[in-house]
């Protein structure tokens, strides 16, 4: 299973044994301080050891709610890739693929090739990375469907290849979960036929349960949950219920009423040392919960997958300041018709999901202040309806209204029709691939070298390319622009073997 990819770096500031790739790197930033009216920038070096283990575990992926649309598309997405099938489609022939994963159909610029071109290899051959194929995967769901029906409910995969996946997943049945049908819509009562009783830290125990379970029952090394079941309504934060790990832990044991479902599988993960990334949009990672994953050093990651128009919004806004252009005016409208559509319909949900879409611009818009004042922002709004007609087939239009030169204004209007379970399910490969590298990297400062390897932040940030509202170690700031973010893992990719940052110069290009 070891692999030290397609590439080899040759530089003495890199190292390669069986066991691990090490890199002495220079990790150089600029720090900024004000000086009077002056803002002094002073260029700072640190000198890092990173180190990469090479062998990749044996890893077992549980959905919470693996019944649901994109449970059940990625579940047969990684079948349909694994047995590589094909299957015929009105257009013609279709073979399975991962498009839409940047680990598994993106490249990455490695440097220059001889004769000047760009040479780029596929992310996935960067660093030794887990193969899609080599996941093991279960869940849990409140409905009890077996995922070979549950792909049939879903209407997203052609029929074909619906029926060729059906013996390979009529066997999977989801696990009981913990339903508490004040956190979901009301409408979603009638699929919780699959549910645990008990108080909630008899539940909460029941989780850890089976992933002891299914981590012994395959022999895995490593086990990451990931929750795609539906999105929650905010729960309250309040001091003494879930302000610190203490008291989270004492109201899971009295049952207070605003533990979530969520809340309760991510202290649940903690507990068992399993990697917890929530790919819905409420606040399952109360303070207590954070500071539980700090206590317990282990990774947690979210909120809520940016799969579709907010990940163009994060594009285009940060084209649009970035290009001196002031946004004033951004109006974000959607119909869907599948699950998801129908529990948003209700007011609680869907401002869960409001919530998360609408911070997505902070970071743009307070990069600029020659367009905008410390108080101003965009309008910005957003609209989702449910139409059952359309099913998981996602409509969305959004209107950017900016103002330009002298008075000038500029509106651009966007209309995208998409499978929302197609694009959200190579999110998740990514999220949990991505998550268990992370789990693989170590750093030492090269000053102190007795000092012990540190990892990265239980609050794993570097997988906010994936997230609308990306969860950060406190005091640090949230990127939303899509390109930071790409160039943010691709950087950090680059450093573990040894590699400077790419810079997009080319002045080898450039020189007369
Ligand atoms: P879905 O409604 O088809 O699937 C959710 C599944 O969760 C259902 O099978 C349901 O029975 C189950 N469920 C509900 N509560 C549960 C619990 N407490 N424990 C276990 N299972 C539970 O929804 P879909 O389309 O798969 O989306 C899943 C989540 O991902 C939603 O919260 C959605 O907002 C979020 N999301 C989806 C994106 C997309 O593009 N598809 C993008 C961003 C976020
Ligand atoms: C309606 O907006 C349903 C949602 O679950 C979205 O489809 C999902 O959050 C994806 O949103 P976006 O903005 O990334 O396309």
């Amino acid at each position: 299973m070891a692999s030290q990819g397609v590439f080899l770096v040759n530089s003495p500031n890199v190292k390669y044994s069986k066991e691990y790739i090490e890199a002495d790197y220079d990790y150089q930033i600029t720090k900024v301080a004000s000086i009077g009216d002056v803002l002094m920038a002073t260029p700072v070096t640190t000198k890092l050891h990173i180190r990469t283990k090479c062998q990749v575990p044996k890893l077992g992926l549980m959905l919470v709610g693996w019944g649901g649309n994109n449970g059940s598309t990625l579940t047969a997405a990684l079948l349909a890739n694994k047995l590589q099938l094909g299957w015929e489609t009105k257009e013609g022939m279709q073979k399975a693929n991962w498009y839409g994963s940047i680990t598994q159909a993106s490249t990455v610029r490695l440097g220059t090739g001889v004769n000047g071109q760009d040479v780029y290899v596929p992310m996935s051959q960067f660093l030794p990375m887990v193969d899609p194929d080599d996941i093991v995967v279960d869940g849990w769901d409140i409905s009890s469907m077996n995922l070979a029906d549950a792909v049939k409910r879903a209407q997203v995969l052609d029929v074909n290849l619906q029926h060729q996946l059906y013996p390979f997943m009529k066997n999977m049945k989801p696990r009981p979960s913990i339903y508490i049908p004040d956190f979901i819509a009301a409408n979603q009562a009638s699929r919780a036929d699959n549910v645990i009783s008990g108080t909630k830290w008899e539940q909460m125990e029941q989780i850890r349960k089976d992933i002891r379970h299914f981590k012994d029952s395959h022999n895995l090394d490593q086990v990451i949950v990931l929750w795609t079941a539906n999105t929650e309504r905010f729960c309250d934060v309040l001091s003494g219920l879930n302000n610190t790990a203490e008291n989270l832990l004492s109201s899971i044991k009295a049952s207070a009423k605003e533990v979530s479902p969520s809340t309760l599988f991510a202290v649940a993960c903690i507990l068992e040392g399993a990697t917890y990334i929530n790919g819905s949009p409420q606040n399952t990672f109360v303070p207590g919960c954070i500071e539980l994953a700090q206590k317990h050093n282990v990774f947690i990651a979210g909120d809520d997958f940016k799969s579709g128009q907010t990940k163009l919004k994060s594009v285009l806004v940060d084209f649009l300041v970035s290009a001196g252009i002031k946004p004033v005016s951004i109006v974000s409208y959607n119909h869907l018709g599948n699950n998801d559509g129908q529990n948003l319909s209700a007011p609680e949900q869907f401002r869960s999901k409001e919530i998360s879409k609408s911070n997505v611009i902070d970071d743009m818009v307070h990069s600029n202040k020659i367009l905008y004042g410390s108080d101003e922002k965009p309008d910005h709004c957003v609209v989702i309806k449910y139409v059952p007609y359309v099913g998981d087939s996602k409509r969305a239009m959004d209107e950017y209204t900016s103002e330009i030169l002298l008075g000038g204004h500029n509106t651009i209007v966007i209309h995208n029709t998409c499978e929302d379970s197609l694009l959200a399910s190579p999110i998740i490969l990514d999220l949990v691939i991505l998550a268990e590298l992370c789990s693989r990297i170590q750093f030492r400062r090269a000053e102190d070298p007795d000092s012990e390897y540190c990892s990265f932040d239980p609050v794993l940030s570097i997988l906010s390319y994936l997230c609308k509202a990306p969860l950060v170690p406190q005091g640090t700031p949230v990127v939303n622009a899509l390109a930071k973010q790409r160039s943010c893992i691709e950087n950090i990719l680059r450093a573990c073997v040894g590699l400077p940052p790419e810079n997009s110069m080319l002045l080898e290009h450039k020189l007369h």
